[in-house]
């Protein structure tokens, strides 16, 4: 799957997903992922990319035509893509969760794009962007650590990123349910013991207590995803 992140801050996102499970998957070739500095594509003459908005207000807003033209540029080197989407992080979005991950796993080209200041102007909206998405009801100062978010729930889902999907089955989120606790050596840390039943060999009653844990510890941490 290729990823293309619109920003004007294209060394944080590179930072941050060049590195661990990421970015070893982008050296591995499973994913490709590409940010576009907004700014190179500015045609004015000292590169401004952002302007008052019209009708009074505080800050400034990302104008629209440097934002389409690096858009353009990135259809133009991406070539065909049966499926595609672009997104704009914003915390007007529907809220990230397991399923939407899941849904945008199965595109072949995902087009992120990051807002900074007070946002973009509404048109670069209408024009290019398919869908809205958030990270949480918060606001932060750019799309960024969003989009990168995005990008690594995403990425952790398509064929050559994990070791197996054996990875994900069991984790929280993937049966609606939270994952059960995990234990690895010393069998004993400060008092506290490996329960019995992990230590068995019995791989039914250890499937059974696995689950009955992460109901309980669903129903009385996230009570809200039972319902
Ligand atoms: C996304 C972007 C929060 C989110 C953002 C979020 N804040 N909750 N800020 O996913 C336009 C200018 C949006 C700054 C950006």
């Amino acid at each position: 799957m290729r990823f293309d992140i619109m920003t004007l801050f294209p060394g944080l996102v590179d930072t941050v997903l060049g590195e661990s499970v990421i970015g070893r998957a982008q050296k591995s070739g499973a994913i490709t992922v590409r940010s576009h500095n907004i700014r190179d594509y500015s045609k004015d003459k000292h590169h401004r990319v952002d302007d008052t908005p019209y009708g009074g207000g505080k800050g400034m807003l990302m104008m629209a035509p440097p934002i389409y033209d690096c858009y353009q540029a990135i259809l133009e080197m991406a070539g065909e893509m049966p499926r595609r989407r672009v997104v704009y992080l914003s915390p007007r979005g529907k809220v990230l969760d397991q399923a939407k991950a899941r849904e945008l796993a199965e595109l072949d080209h995902l087009i992120l794009l990051c807002g900074h200041y007070e946002g973009v102007d509404t048109r670069i909206i209408e024009e290019i962007v398919d869908e809205e998405i958030s990270i949480g009801d918060y606001v932060l100062t750019g799309g960024e650590i969003p989009a990168c978010i995005l990008v690594d729930a995403v990425a952790r889902l398509c064929d050559g990123v994990l070791a197996a999907p054996e990875c994900y089955e069991n984790e929280s989120h993937s049966a609606g349910l939270l994952e059960y606790p995990q234990y690895t050596r010393p069998v004993e840390f400060r008092g506290r013991t490996v329960p019995e039943v992990l230590l068995s060999g019995h791989h039914a009653n250890i499937d059974k207590w696995r689950l009955e844990q992460a109901k309980e510890i669903t129903a009385r941490l996230r009570p809200d995803l039972l319902s």
